[in-house]
């Protein structure tokens, strides 16, 4: 039941195999932007030229939330390749906006994108450092010729970012991308963002 979508003719709904819904929002002729709910240690394209994006720290060996779930799924190998990523400084692999690639190990997704958002309370800039996550992680993915990506709200767990102004940032940094990637995916993973995200899809891609 998402009545605002039936408004717009340019958006297909399609229900995939696990019963939920995959809201497509044309990019370019040859590229979309497509938003649903999930796990996405779980998702996957075409396992070659896809990636996940991993809501890291700036130490990039694991932690909680969504970084936990994506180590815990790609096994011990991926902990390895992150811990073999040069240091910046003294722990710190990739700082806060900036993006590394690894492979992904026993994940259905070829890569891992790693970054790391802003700590909204912490940070000075938390929207310039917001973008510049989405911004490098697909810059990374298009230098790798990624053709599928897979971001989960990034900031929006512990980091404290507010979903609605995050997914202003998110999709008008993916819009920027509009030619680079086959498919852009949102995968959320709870219904308050996942409601929120698409309301704001709606909004901001409407006319295209
Ligand atoms: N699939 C998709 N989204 C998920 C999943 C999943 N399996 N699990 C959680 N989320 P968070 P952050 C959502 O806290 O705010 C880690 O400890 C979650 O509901 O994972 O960027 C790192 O090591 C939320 O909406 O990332 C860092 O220290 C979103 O993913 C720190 O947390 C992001 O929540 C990074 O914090």
């Amino acid at each position: 039941s998402l009545p605002i979508v039936g408004r717009l003719n340019s958006v297909r709904v399609s229900t995939m195999s696990n019963g939920t819904e995959e809201i497509r929002f044309p990019l370019s002729p040859s590229s979309a932007l497509v938003i649903h709910k999930g796990d996405i240690t779980k998702w996957f394209v075409d396992g070659s030229s896809d990636a996940i994006v991993n809501p890291a720290n700036e130490w990039m060996l694991g932690g909680g939330g969504a970084d936990g779930a994506t180590h815990r799924a790609a096994g011990p190998e991926l902990r390895a390749a992150c811990y073999s990523v040069p240091e910046v400084r003294p722990g710190v692999r990739c700082p806060t906006g900036e993006a590394r690639i690894t492979p992904g190990f026993r994940l259905p997704a070829s890569h891992v994108i790693h970054t790391v958002g802003p700590i909204y309370d912490v940070d000075s800039n938390p929207e310039a450092s917001l973008r510049n996550a989405y911004r490098n992680s697909l810059r990374v993915a298009k230098e790798n010729n990624i053709k599928y990506i897979a971001f989960p709200a990034i900031s929006c767990g512990v980091y404290g970012y507010p979903f609605d102004e995050a997914a202003t940032v998110a999709i008008s940094t993916i819009r920027e991308f509009s030619n680079d990637f086959k498919e852009v995916h949102l995968v959320l993973f709870t219904d308050d963002i996942y409601q929120v995200w698409l309301d704001k899809a709606n909004e901001l891609l409407q006319d295209q």
